[in-house]
Order: C-alpha cells, then sequence, then structure tokens
C-alpha cells in the first residue's frame, strides 16, 4: 500500500457520566480520528491519547505534535508491504509516542482489511463471532453508588465488573461489593496508585474471589508486581506496564503477572498487540482487551483483536451506550442478550462514520499530504 494522505479530525464528545480513576476525572472526551488515503483505498483510526498526561504521558497535544511533525511525514508517500511495515517505519521514525504511532497503524489495518473485502478481526487471525463484554466502573462517591451502578450494568447484562480501587478505596469497598454479589466475575484496576508499602494491604484483596488484580503498581516496577504475584493467589494482570512485545516477554520472565491487558494504543498498534497475544499464549497466559473509552472506532478495533483466540476473559469492551447517547459511528455497538458484543462482519473495522453527527462535534480538521 502507498500513503498518499492522512486526515486528523479532532471532535469532542460528552460522556455519559464522569469517569473517575485514581488519578485523575474524565468528563469530555476529546478524540482526534485519523483517515489514511492509500492508493488501495481508506482506512480509520483513532488516537485514545488523552487531555492529560495521567495514564502515561502521552496527550491529545503530544500525538498531534508527533502525527503532524514526525510520524506523517516518515509514511506519507512511502509504499509499505503491510501494516506491519507501516509500524516498522514509525518506529524507526520517532521513538516513544505509541498511541500516536498506533493511529496510522490502526488506519493502515483497516484500509488493508477493506481493500481485501475481509473483516479486520479476520485479517488478525480472530475465531470468534461474538465477544464477551466486560464494564469498568470508575471510582464513585460512596459505596452506597457504588452498588447502585454495579446493580445497572449487572441488569444490562454485562459479564464481568472491573472496579477502580485507590488507597482508602479498596479492601473494605471490594469486600463490600462481593457481600453483594457473590457469584460476580469481577476484578479491580488500581492504575499504579500503590506503592511498595502496600504490599501488605494489598495482599488483603486476596480471597475476595477477584479474577484479576490490574497494575497496582507503578509502570515501571515489574521486579513489585512480582513480589506481589509470588505473595497471593489471584492473578495480578499488567496494563501500563506493558508498552511493547520485549516488556512484555520481561513481565513473563519476571513472573510480574499472571494476565495481560492488552490495549492497541498502549503498544503501539495491532502488530504489536498481535505478538503480544501471541508470547502470551506461547507463556500459557491468557489476555484481554482493555478500553481508553473509545468512540466506536477504536471500539472497533478493540473488538476485532479481542476475537483472536487468546483472548480469555470479557474486556473492556462495552457497549456505545456505556459511554456516549449517541456514538460517532453507525452501526453502534450494542450488547446482546448474553453479555456478548457482535464482532462485525462488513470489511475493516465493520463500521462507518456517522457524517452529519460529525459535522455538529468537530472542532477541527488538518489534512496532511498532497
Ligand atoms: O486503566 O483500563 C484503564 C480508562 C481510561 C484510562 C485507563 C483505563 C480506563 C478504563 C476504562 O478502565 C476502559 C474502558 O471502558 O474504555
Ligand atoms: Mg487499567
Amino acid at each position: 500500500m502507498r500513503i498518499d494522505g492522512i486526515e486528523l479530525r479532532l471532535v469532542r464528545l460528552r460522556l455519559r457520566e464522569p469517569f473517575r480513576i485514581s488519578s485523575g476525572v474524565t468528563r469530555d472526551r476529546r478524540i482526534l480520528l485519523l483517515r489514511i488515503r492509500t492508493d488501495d483505498g481508506a482506512g480509520l483510526a483513532e488516537c485514545v491519547a488523552g487531555e492529560t498526561p495521567h495514564y502515561s504521558c502521552e496527550t491529545l497535544h503530544t500525538a498531534r505534535w508527533a502525527l503532524t511533525e514526525h510520524l506523517a511525514p516518515a509514511v506519507l508517500g512511502g509504499s509499505f508491504d503491510g501494516p506491519a511495515a507501516v509500524a516498522a517505519a514509525l518506529d524507526a521514525a520517532a521513538k516513544g509516542h505509541p498511541m500516536a504511532k498506533a493511529a496510522i497503524e490502526m488506519a493502515a489495518w483497516d484500509a488493508a482489511a477493506r481493500a481485501r473485502g475481509v473483516p479486520l478481526a479476520a485479517l488478525l487471525g480472530g475465531d470468534k463471532t461474538a465477544v464477551p463484554a466486560g464494564v469498568s466502573i470508575g471510582l464513585q462517591p460512596s459505596d452506597e453508588a457504588l452498588l447502585e451502578t454495579v446493580d445497572a450494568f449487572v441488569a444490562q447484562g454485562y459479564r464481568r465488573v472491573k472496579l477502580k480501587i485507590q488507597p482508602g478505596r479498596d479492601v473494605d469497598m471490594v469486600r463490600t461489593v462481593r457481600r453483594h454479589f457473590p457469584e460476580l466475575p469481577l476484578t479491580v484496576d488500581a492504575n499504579a496508585a500503590y506503592g511498595a508499602e502496600s504490599l501488605d494491604h494489598l495482599a488483603g484483596l486476596d480471597g475476595l474471589g477477584l479474577l484479576l488484580i490490574e497494575q497496582p503498581f507503578p509502570a515501571d516496577d515489574l521486579s513489585l508486581h512480582a513480589a506481589l504475584q509470588q505473595r497471593i493467589d489471584t492473578p495480578v494482570c499488567l496494563d501500563e506496564s506493558i508498552t511493547s512485545p520485549a516488556r512484555c516477554r520481561d513481565a513473563l520472565a519476571l513472573q510480574a503477572c499472571r494476565m495481560v491487558n492488552i490495549k492497541p494504543g498502549r503498544v503501539g498498534g495491532l502488530t504489536a498487540s498481535r505478538d503480544i497475544h501471541d508470547l502470551c499464549a506461547d507463556a500459557g497466559v491468557p489476555v484481554w482487551i482493555g478500553g481508553m473509552l473509545e468512540s466506536g472506532v477504536g471500539r472497533a478495533h478493540n473488538v476485532a483483536l479481542a476475537s483472536l483466540p487468546n483472548v480469555k476473559l470479557p474486556g473492556d469492551t462495552s457497549a456505545s451506550r456505556r459511554y456516549w447517547d449517541r456514538d460517532i459511528v453507525t452501526p453502534e455497538f450494542t450488547l446482546n442478550d448474553d453479555g456478548t458484543v457482535t464482532v462485525p462482519t462488513a470489511p475493516g473495522i465493520g463500521v462507518d462514520l456517522d457524517e452529519a453527527f460529525l459535522a455538529e462535534i468537530e472542532e477541527d480538521v488538518t489534512r496532511l499530504g498532497p
């Protein structure tokens, strides 16, 4: 494929409810959409970087800069064997900036799948027609509010609930939820809010029947995660720590986790995501697909990735309605009666932009290339 043009569109979406995690709160979600034009047709993706550098160092601002100044110029006019070659060219052009790189690389995957007339899931090697959906619940002001929220999502049919935790809102809070929902597949996510002094305290989560404990410690600290994993039976799952296939290999070698959350934006795209999926499969480590409060565009990529064989747990791939009154794609993602989301079967990511709605919420359009 030859990349002839790249278009960046910044849109603003309002979350149905603010989303609070240990490191900050999101109310409005500005999203950078990216469309590449190739000699074989177009492809679509979204950059998952947020407003602030609280999840990782990337923001909308740094992503837009990296895309405009370094990444787009490195691939515009170039011919590539496929999306993996695009990923390699992006890596050669700049260190870091995985979310910015992923936006181009994932659009290349969509273009490649559309050009072949196959769904992205099939091109990636997926073998599922629908994927079980979990939901990630932000920090709530009280246990009562949390129980009500959990109850509402369980009633909708979600197959797994993830609770955000932070110091002061952890073991007792989770025990309360567990008491009210004895059978519910339940996980917790700390977004790196704890340190070595909390090892004993976090071990108190063991015995609450959690499927996994996600990213308790800072991203760089693999050995601290290994120390916790050695002490507890509940699997430790890494999110922020897994920044590349090489990093994943180290985490597995150190036994820092027994499960892995894959987010394509965090690792620079779908090529690296699939490599991490395969590494984990070889090590007997189950993976699942996380989320970054995506619109339907990023959600479509995530759902396609979730169709791969070693994705063994429900992900944060919820329906559009969990986040948005109105999504920017048609068709929107809906929750099936059995708590699954259907993997699109139309070519590429299988959804298209709702251009009428986009015209209302678009803040900026930048065209790069001829
Ligand atoms: O840690 O998984 C996370 C949202 C923003 C940033 C980080 C995370 C999250 C979520 C929500 O947990 C995932 C989603 O539902 O999109
Ligand atoms: Mg997480």
